[in-house]
C-alpha cells in the first residue's frame, strides 16, 4: 500500500471517480445505487480550437453518438439516389445542409448532456464540473473553469479519464487542423477535406463526410484498420475509393500552411513519402487528423500515488478486477492497457466493479468476443478472432474459413454493389468448429453482429450455425448456408438469390 500518516479516514467520499464518461458514470451510478457517498469529477480540457462539451465522455459528445448520426446522414444520400430507381421522383435539386445537421446532432446531444445531469442527482451522486489530480495518497485537488481548488479525500477512487486525439507534431497541425474532437460542432462545412491516419476514427470520418457529397482524400501511413481483420480492411478500402474516396498511400504529413482564413479557409498540406524521398502538396479546406488518440493519464498526479503506468502508451495495467498496483485505486474504460476501447466495454466493466466493491460480487467483466462494429458507408461488424490471428494462435491446419459474398435484395433494384458485400467465419477445427471469428461486411452491420456476439458467447459451432434456419431475404441468413471453404479456392461471389 502507497498510504501515508493521515491519510486513514474518516473520508469525505467512498468513492470518488475520476471522468464522466461512459465508464465513469456507469460505475458511479452503481456505486450509489448500494447506499454509498459517491463524487464524480468530469472535466473537458478544450481542443486547441477552443471546442469543448457538457457530461457524458467522448461517446455521447464526440464519439459514437455524433458520428453513427452523421454516418445516418450519409446513408440517407445513398437511400435518396436508390429511391428513385424505387420509383420515387423529386424535383428538386438534392443538397445538404450542414448547419442543420450539426445543429440538430448538438442538440440530441444537449438532451443527453442534461439527461446525464438528471440522472446523477436521482442516484444521489456528487458531480462536480472540475479537474480531478492527485496531491497525496487518498486526496484529490479538483480545479474548476475558474481556476478554484477544491480538495476531496476517499477510501476508494476508480480513475476513468479516457483519451484525447493526437496530434502529428508536423509545423502547424495545433494551429490549422480539426481532429473529431472539433468534426461534430464545427459550425461550417469543412468542405474539401484530407483525412490523416487510417484508424477506423479516421474511415468513419471520411466515409460520412464523403457521404454527405465532399471532396475527401484520405492520407495512410501504412495499412488501412491496423489491428484488424486485413482482408475486410481492404474490402472497405475498395468499396470507398469506388465510393469517390481518394487515397493517397503510404505518404505523411510534415507541414500545414495556411492559405486563407475563412470558414472553411484554405491550406496547403506538405506530405513526405515514408518509402521514399518523394514529397507532394495539396490544397484542402479542412485537415482532420485522426492519427490515433493519448490516455488521458499524464497530468493527473498518479506519480503522486505510484499509480504504474506503461512508459510508451500512457496506459493503465489492471489486474482481472480492474485494480491497479495501489489496491485503493482502480481503473476502468479506454485508459487501460491492453483491452477494448469501446462504449459498451467500459460501461460494463464500470458497473461490475462498483457490484464488486459494494454489492458483495464476484463478477468479473469478461472481455473476450466483444463484437464491435466500424460504421463506415459498408459497415463492418466483427466478433472474435481476425483471421490472421487465428491462423497464427491456432495454425493453419486447424483452422476452417468460410466465406461468401452477398447482395442485399434492397440493392438489386438500384443495381448497384454487386459482390462487395462480404461475409466471413473462422472455424477452430480442433474444437468441434466453433467459430471463433465472425466478419461481416454490408448494410446494418452492427444490427447483425450483436446476435451472432451473443451466439458466440453461447459457443456456437459451425454445424449450430448451419442448423439454424435463416430469415429470408436478410442479409444475415448467408451465415446459416455457408459452404465455401477459402481452402478449397472456389469462387466465393454469388450468381443468384
Ligand atoms: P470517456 O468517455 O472518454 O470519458 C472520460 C471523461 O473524463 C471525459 O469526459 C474527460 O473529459 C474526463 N476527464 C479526463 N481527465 C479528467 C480529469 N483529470 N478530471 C476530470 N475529468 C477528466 N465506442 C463504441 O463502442 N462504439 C462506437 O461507435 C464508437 N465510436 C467512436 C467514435 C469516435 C470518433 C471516438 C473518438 C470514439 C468512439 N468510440 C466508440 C469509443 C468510445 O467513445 C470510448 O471507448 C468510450 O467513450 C470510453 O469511455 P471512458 O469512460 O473510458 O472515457
Ligand atoms: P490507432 O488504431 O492507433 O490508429 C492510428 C492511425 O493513425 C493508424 O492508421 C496509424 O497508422 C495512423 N498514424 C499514427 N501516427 C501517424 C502519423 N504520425 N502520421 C500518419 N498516420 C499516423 O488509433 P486508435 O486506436 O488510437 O484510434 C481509435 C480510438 O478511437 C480507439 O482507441 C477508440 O477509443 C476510439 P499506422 O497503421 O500506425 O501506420
Amino acid at each position: 500500500m502507497n498510504e501515508v500518516a493521515g491519510s486513514q479516514g474518516p473520508y469525505d467520499y467512498d468513492l470518488i471517480v475520476v471522468g464522466g464518461g461512459s465508464g465513469g458514470l456507469a460505475a458511479s451510478k452503481e456505486a450509489a445505487s448500494y447506499g454509498k457517498k459517491v463524487l464524480v469529477l468530469d472535466y473537458v480540457t478544450p481542443t486547441p480550437l477552443g471546442t469543448a462539451w457538457g457530461l457524458g465522455g467522448t461517446c455521447v459528445n464526440v464519439g459514437c453518438i455524433p458520428k453513427k448520426l452523421m454516418h445516418q446522414a450519409a446513408l440517407l444520400h445513398q437511400g435518396l439516389e436508390d429511391a428513385r430507381k424505387f420509383g420515387w421522383t423529386f424535383d428538386e435539386q438534392v443538397r445538404h445542409e450542414w448547419a442543420t445537421l450539426r445543429e440538430a446532432i448538438q442538440n440530441y446531444i444537449g438532451s443527453l448532456n442534461w439527461g446525464y445531469r438528471v440522472s446523477l442527482r436521482e442516484n444521489a451522486v456528487t458531480y462536480v464540473n472540475a479537474y480531478g489530480e492527485f496531491v497525496e495518497p487518498h486526496k484529490i485537488k479538483a480545479t474548476n473553469k475558474k481556476g478554484k481548488e477544491t480538495f476531496y479525500t476517499a477510501e476508494t477512487f476508480i480513475l476513468a479519464t479516457g483519451e484525447r486525439p493526437r496530434y502529428l507534431g508536423a509545423a502547424g497541425d495545433k494551429e490549422y487542423c480539426i481532429t473529431s474532437d472539433d468534426l461534430f460542432s464545427l459550425p461550417h462545412c469543412p468542405g474539401k477535406t484530407l483525412v490523416v491516419g487510417a484508424s477506423y476514427v479516421a474511415l468513419e470520418c471520411a466515409g460520412f463526410l464523403a457521404g454527405l457529397g465532399l471532396d475527401v482524400t484520405v492520407m495512410v501511413r501504412s495499412i488501412l484498420l491496423r489491428g484488424f481483420d486485413q482482408q475486410m480492411a481492404n474490402l472497405i478500402g475498395d468499396y470507398m475509393e469506388s465510393h469517390g474516396v481518394k487515397f493517397i498511400r503510404q505518404f505523411v504529413p510534415f507541414k500545414i500552411e495556411q492559405l486563407e482564413a475563412g470558414t472553411p479557409g484554405r491550406l496547403k498540406v506538405t506530405a513526405r513519402s515514408t518509402v521514399g524521398s518523394e514529397t507532394i502538396e495539396g490544397e484542402y479546406n479542412t485537415v482532420l487528423l485522426a492519427v490515433g488518440r493519448d490516455a488521458c493519464t499524464k497530468n493527473i498526479g498518479l506519480d503522486k500515488v505510484g499509480v504504474k503506468v506503461k512508459e510508451k502508451s500512457g496506459r493503465i495495467p489492471v489486474n482481472d478486477v480492474e485494480q491497479t498496483n495501489v489496491p485503493y485505486i482502480y481503473a476502468i474504460g479506454d485508459i487501460l492497457d491492453g483491452k477494448l476501447q469501446l462504449t459498451p466495454v467500459a460501461i460494463q466493466a464500470g458497473r461490475l466493479l462498483a457490484k464488486r466493491l459494494y454489492g458483495g460480487s464476484t463478477v468479473k467483466c469478461d472481455y473476450v468476443n466483444v463484437p464491435t462494429t466500424v460504421f463506415t458507408p459498408l459497415e463492418y461488424g466483427a466478433c472474435g478472432f481476425s483471421e490472421e490471428a487465428a491462423l497464427e494462435k491456432y495454425g493453419e491446419e486447424n483452422v476452417e474459413v468460410y466465406h461468401s459474398y452477398f447482395w442485399p435484395l434492397e440493392w438489386t433494384v438500384p443495381s448497384r454493389d454487386n459482390n462487395k458485400c462480404y461475409a466471413k467465419i473462422i472455424c477452430n477445427k480442433q474444437d468441434h468448429a466453433r467459430v471463433i471469428g465472425f466478419h461481416v461486411l454490408g448494410p446494418n452491420a452492427g444490427e447483425i453482429t450483436q446476435g451472432f456476439g451473443a451466439a458466440m458467447k453461447c459457443g456456437m459451432t459451425k454445424e449450430q450455425l448451419d442448423s439454424t434456419i435463416g430469415i429470408h431475404p436478410v442479409c444475415a441468413e448467408i451465415f446459416t448456408t455457408l459452404s465455401i471453404t477459402k481452402q478449397s479456392g472456389a469462387n466465393a461471389q454469388l450468381s443468384g438469390c
